[in-house]
């Protein structure tokens, strides 16, 4: 496993909910870096990086803080940049989800000229909005719509290239709660998206074979996990809870899956609210989860 970096990225300029800010706190509390090192990785936290403060202003032409959410994924764009280039594993640690064109952008950046990308999204939400459909302005609620080029040239031009991705490089999972509009885009762009329903209907497992359905050795796996995407009973400490989302072994056996192709190259860990958690159980959850796709159940099975 190559070594790991962690990048804090304490803001929640792409919310309207504020709390994200304090998610990499939670996550270094929770013993983030002790869990990875545990497994033999080699781990080296960063730090937080900086930018700027959010200004808890209305939207502007359908975006809220675009200036300041543009600022914040330069800077980690740049930080994620510069540990794929000394190929090393980064681990942003949100901080909302905004923040995924810039990690996303730097993977998509690295990899121009090589490697195949994909990108496994986690969430309840579909985050495709753009500044015509938005219900709210907020631009967590738009970072996938911007990598696959639809929204602001300071976002969508951030890898060099536009768009950043192709529809068919991100799969979708645990979507519950997307609006109307975000709907019918997704269609027309032809997103692959797995809802609970679909999750319901044919097992979770089914599912991720489908999401992986592709990945070789010539494959950089990227996993945006957003926190919401797990069920608010048992997670949460989010800013947008949605009911009916997976379970604490259905979230597991995710990562589990994604860790037995040996391709993860980088991951967000996003959207956790500290402010609005039970005793840093839902930073305590994203640990647990981290460490299944580090190979921890693995490590079980060859023990038995
Ligand atoms: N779809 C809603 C909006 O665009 O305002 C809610 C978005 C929430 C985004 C969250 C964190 O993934
Ligand atoms: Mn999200
Ligand atoms: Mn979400
Ligand atoms: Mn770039």
């Amino acid at each position: 496993m190559k070594p790991v970096s962690l990048i804090g990225a304490p803001t929640d300029i792409g919310a309207s909910v504020i709390g994200a800010r304090l998610g990499p706190g939670a996550l270094r509390v929770a013993g983030i870096q002790r869990a990875l090192e545990n497994f033999g990785n080699n781990v080296v936290d960063r730090g937080d990086l900086t930018g700027p403060d959010n200004p808890m202003l209305p939207p502007v032409d359908g975006y809220r803080h675009l200036p300041e959410v543009i600022a914040w994924n330069q800077t980690l764009h740049d930080a994620v940049f510069a540990e794929l280039e000394g190929d090393r594993l980064p681990i942003t640690l949100g901080g909302d989800h905004c923040l995924a064109v810039g990690s996303i952008s730097a993977v998509r950046h690295c990899r121009a000229a090589g490697k195949k990308v994909l990108v496994l999204w986690f969430d309840a939400h579909a985050d495709f909005n753009t500044a015509s459909i938005t219900p709210s302005g907020n631009l967590h609620g738009m970072p996938v719509a911007c990598l696959l080029g639809h929204g602001p040239d300071g976002l969508t031009s951030m890898a060099g290239a536009t768009p950043a991705m192709r529809h068919d490089e991100v799969r979708q999972v645990g979507l519950r709660s997307v609006d109307q509009g975000e709907k019918e885009l997704l269609h027309e762009v032809g997103v692959e998206c797995y809802d609970m329903r679909y999750i319901d209907e044919k097992s979770m497992r089914k599912v991720m074979q489908k999401a992986l359905a592709g990945v070789d050795e010539d494959t950089h796996v990227h996993v945006s996990l957003d926190l919401d995407f797990i069920d608010p009973v048992v997670a949460p400490g989010v800013g947008t809870p949605v009911v009916g989302g997976p379970t604490y072994r259905e979230a597991q056996l995710c990562m589990e899956m994604i860790a037995d192709t040996g391709q993860l190259g980088s991951i967000d860990i996003v959207e956790l609210n500290p402010a609005l958690d039970q005793r840093n159980a839902t930073a305590e959850l994203a640990v647990d989860l981290l460490e299944s796709l580090f190979g921890k159940s693995t490590l079980v099975r060859m023990q038995r």
